[in-house]
């Protein structure tokens, strides 16, 4: 292959692209090890989906602590949250903290777009191209490019009409934004679009919320963290962490073994109100069936359901806003403060686009087929090409011309998530088929960089220039994704997590939804044995 970039091409030992939490990890670790890193990353600064979601009311519905890093004791105890679930300004906030701490920022480039990747096979080298006209060269690509970075706009003809202020939740401007006495519509009703519509709704003249699928919100409960918690909290920090890797979710919340129906009928009702009560994802602990077991999925479905009709006063808008015809937790479960409670309010309107379907967006506003809402402000809140939108947003181009978008055409195949047969020496953090959305992200970035840097040290250790799994081993992986996704449930909802949400995308559920743990133990089983199953030059 021609190495005619070469003179121009800046080598370093390894290219990290992305500046989000599995991004900042991996410059951290790998210059750590002695190597030259270098960071790409589109935004101006560190924090990753952190950095563009800027949007009223944006917050983590995991916990604070849990999630962030935990391979630095010395950060752990640096840093104080303020709240349970911490709103965005703070998460970013602690991202600038780390890259402070760790002076990161003076490894990435910013600003800049990565537009192609191509293997070199003579020079066992990745050569990245960028926007910016730079290019590249490392022997080892590291893509941190995230689940959730591909904003997607709805399908819905004239958005170009639109005459007003038109926001996007995932891009949203560095800038306050005014809704006082305005009339917003806001389009998506997915986690997004629950954190928007529950704060606009208290600040804007009239909201309108376009609403196609309900989705069920539990109540987050939040609450400040007091001093005393906090120190209590950074005594614990290490047996915390160690929990955290034994636990499916990779974050601290219990789980449980029992399923729905070992418990009688009035203690089923119990446990659900106190989990209710509790807030936070605890409901989803409190049954271990509840992706499996149709019978017990409908029965808390309908719990949730009653609560919506009790908090809501109108009952038109009460129904609709109940969800139904997929099971509760196969989207993912949304957690809201007084959502619900935000349609009792005089200036907020629930407009139910299954009755009443959206036909076009007007210069003035939205015409649903009952006519058109005249809006100063719209917000899409539609979501993201995810998983794999970020990875085929490029050409990433392997071994013998292989490309990414083709070897994904039916859907993305890997090994761990982590490792693809074809693409040597490239490696994925959160990649799609490992458990990325369905656990915490950054305790699942930190075991991946991990156990990428192990693979590299151990290649280092035998002289070894060249890895990638064989075709067998990415095959049983995918076999064994494939049999742990068969029976559940989150196959029956149209999402984002089984691709359904984008026109043409390949549909299925191809994350590893076995649990962190389980996750953990596979990719620690790869290493102990040597790196069986993986084919090296
Ligand atoms: O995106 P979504 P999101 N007309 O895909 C609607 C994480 N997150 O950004 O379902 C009308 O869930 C669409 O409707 P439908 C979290 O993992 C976390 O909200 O296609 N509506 C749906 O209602 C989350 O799961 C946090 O019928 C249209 C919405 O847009 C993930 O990000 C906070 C439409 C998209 O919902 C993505 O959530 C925020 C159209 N043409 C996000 N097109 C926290 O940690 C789309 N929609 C709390």
């Amino acid at each position: 292959m021609s190495k005619s970039n070469s003179t121009q091409a800046e080598r370093v030992d390894v290219l990290v692209v992305g500046a989000g939490f599995g991004g900042m990890y991996a410059v951290y670790k790998f210059r750590e090890m002695g190597k030259k890193v270098v960071g790409i990353e589109a935004g101006s600064n560190v924090g990753g989906v952190w950095y563009w979601n800027r949007y009223p009311g944006a917050r983590c519905d995991l916990m604070s602590v849990d999630y962030s890093y935990g391979f630095s004791p010395e950060i752990e105890q640096e840093w104080t949250w303020s709240e349970q679930f911490a709103a965005q300004p703070e998460i970013l906030a602690y991202a600038n903290f780390v890259a402070d701490r760790l002076d990161l920022r003076k490894d990435f480039r910013f600003d800049t777009r990565v537009t192609s990747a191509i293997w070199d096979e003579e020079a066992k080298l990745w050569r990245a191209t960028t926007d910016t006209g730079a290019v590249l060269e490392a022997p080892y690509a590291i893509m941190s490019t995230g689940p959730l970075s591909i904003p997607k706009d709805p399908d819905i003809p004239g958005i170009d009409r639109f005459k007003g202020e038109l926001y996007r939740a995932q891009k949203w401007p560095h800038h306050d934004v005014d809704f006082a006495g305005k009339r917003v519509g806001v389009i998506g009703t997915g986690s997004t679009g629950i954190q928007i519509i529950q704060e606009v709704g208290r600040k804007a003249g009239e909201l309108f919320v376009f609403q196609r699928t309900p989705s069920f919100t539990l109540p987050m409960r939040n609450r400040e963290i007091t001093p005393d918690y906090a120190a209590e909290m950074k005594k614990h920090y290490r047996q915390m962490r160690a929990a955290m890797k034994m636990n499916p979710t990779g974050g601290t919340r219990p789980v449980t073994s029992r399923p729905y129906f070992s418990l009688p009928p009035d203690q089923r009702i119990e446990a659900m109100e106190q989990a209710w009560i509790n807030g936070g994802h605890t409901f989803l602990g409190t049954f271990a069936d509840l992706m499996v077991n149709e019978e017990a999925n409908e029965a808390v479905a309908d719990f949730v359901r009653d609560k919506i009709g009790q908090i809501v006063e109108d009952p038109v808008a009460a129904e609709a806003l109940k969800p139904r015809g997929y099971p509760i937790f196969a989207r993912r479960p949304c957690l809201d403060t007084e959502y619900y409670e935000t349609y009792n309010l005089p200036n907020v309107h629930l407009v139910d686009c299954k009755k009443d379907a959206i036909v076009e967006i007007t210069e003035k506003g939205i015409r649903t087929e009952s006519g058109e809402t005249e809006l100063d402000m719209l917000i899409f809140a539609t979501g993201y090409d995810a998983l794999t939108g970020a990875l085929l947003a490029f050409d990433v181009v392997g071994r013998n011309g292989l490309r990414l978008k083709d070897k994904w055409k039916d859907g993305p195949v890997s090994h761990l998530g982590i490792t693809m047969t074809g693409f040597p020496n490239l490696f994925a953090t959160t990649g799609p088929n490992g458990p990325a959305a369905l656990a915490n992200i950054i305790t699942i970035s930190e075991n991946d960089v991990d156990w990428i840097a192990d693979l590299i040290t151990h290649m280092e250790a035998k002289g070894l220039s060249a890895v990638e799994p064989t075709q067998e081993t990415e095959d049983a992986w995918m076999t064994r994704v494939a049999e742990l996704a068969a029976p559940s449930l989150i196959r029956k909802a149209n999402t984002w997590w089984v691709g359904s949400n984008v026109k043409g995308k390949p549909t299925g559920l191809t994350m590893f939804v076995g649990g962190f743990a389980k996750y953990r133990e596979a990719c620690e089983a790869v290493a102990a044995s040597g790196y069986e199953g993986y084919a090296f030059d």
